[in-house]
């Protein structure tokens, strides 16, 4: 580019890069989706098409992004993780999150139709998402996030559906129900559902119990037995991340080969991440035979 005697505003721009050998956490959340889901008549508590929907945007900013090791979607919101060896854009902070949001929103958009067949979306009514990234300094305190959304999902669909249970099937008024709900622990809840209306909380989806978790499938490997100390989660060093531009190509390219699945399953404990290391490790585990 030619020198001119704007160029001087350049100077202006902060510098955004995250800290090196960091998670990257993205979490993007549905603007303003309460509105939005009563306008579109979303199902209460939970709207499968919806779930579905995130999901499916989910999968494709997977695909797109081979950096990503893993996310974790529930309600209106998405965590996307970038591993600690991530170098995508420098790892400038502002890059990620517009590249993700816009990715996401670009789908959520395109496949709206396929999920809500006959609920055309209007303006000004339309699906946006904001985002922000936030770095962890090691595979702990990332587990702990993860953990920290999970459990967030477990305390609000308990409340959700009991919530809507009391007021839908029971006929309560909304204040009643959350008046009677106040202060009320999740064995209160599940006494609830179970003694008035039959319902047995354990049996609810796991899609709606659990959250969505997307990630790389590999050949499983053995669970550790327990009381091992070292987990998978704490076993990189930074050693492990600092690998050169080609390898990252080669990884990169291993990495597109694998199917990017979609399961409701727990992440707070061990097994999960012990039977899956290359999300902790970043290096590739084998494809499944069939594949
Ligand atoms: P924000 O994020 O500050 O712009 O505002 P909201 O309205 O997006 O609030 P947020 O993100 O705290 O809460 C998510 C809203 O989306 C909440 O009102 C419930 C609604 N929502 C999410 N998933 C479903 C669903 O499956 N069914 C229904 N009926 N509502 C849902
Ligand atoms: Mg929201
Ligand atoms: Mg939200």
């Amino acid at each position: 580019m030619a020198n001119s005697k704007y160029e001087y505003v350049k100077a202006f721009e902060q510098p955004d890069v995250l800290l090196p050998d960091t998670w990257i956490v993205v979490r993007i959340d549905g603007r303003g989706f309460h509105k939005l889901t009563d306008r579109y008549g979303f199902q209460k508590p939970n709207d499968r098409r919806a779930l579905d929907l995130m999901n499916a945007a989910a999968v494709e900013v997977m695909k797109d992004l081979p950096d990503l090791c893993i996310a974790y979607g529930v309600s209106d919101e998405y965590s996307f993780v970038f591993h600690p060896s991530c170098q995508l854009f420098e790892r400038r902070s502002a890059k990620l999150v517009t590249t993700i949001v816009s990715t996401f929103t670009a789908h959520y958009i395109y496949q709206w139709g396929a999920h809500f067949p006959g609920t055309p979306l209007q303006p000004p009514y339309l699906p946006s998402f904001d985002g922000r990234a936030v770095v962890y300094p090691n595979a702990r305190i990332f587990r702990d996030y993860m953990s920290w959304r999970q459990v967030d999902c477990h305390i609000n669909n308990l409340y959700n559906t009991t919530f809507w249970t009391m007021v839908q099937q029971g006929g309560m008024s909304n204040t009643d129900a959350e008046q009677e709900l106040k202060g009320t622990v999740s064995s209160d809840k599940n006494e609830i559902l179970f003694q008035r209306f039959g319902i047995n909380y354990n049996n609810e989806e796991e899609i709606y119990k659990k959250g969505s978790v997307v990630y790389r499938k590999y050949q499983l490997e053995e669970a550790k037995p327990a009381g091992e100390p070292e987990t998978a989660a704490s076993a990189v060093t930074t050693r492990d991340t600092q690998v050169s531009r080609s390898q990252q190509d080669k990884l990169k390219k291993l990495r597109r080969k694998a199917q990017v699945v979609v399961e409701h399953v727990d992440i707070i404990k061990d097994e999960f991440w012990d039977r899956r290391p290359w999300i902790i490790s970043g290096k590739p585990g084998k494809l499944p035979d069939d594949v």
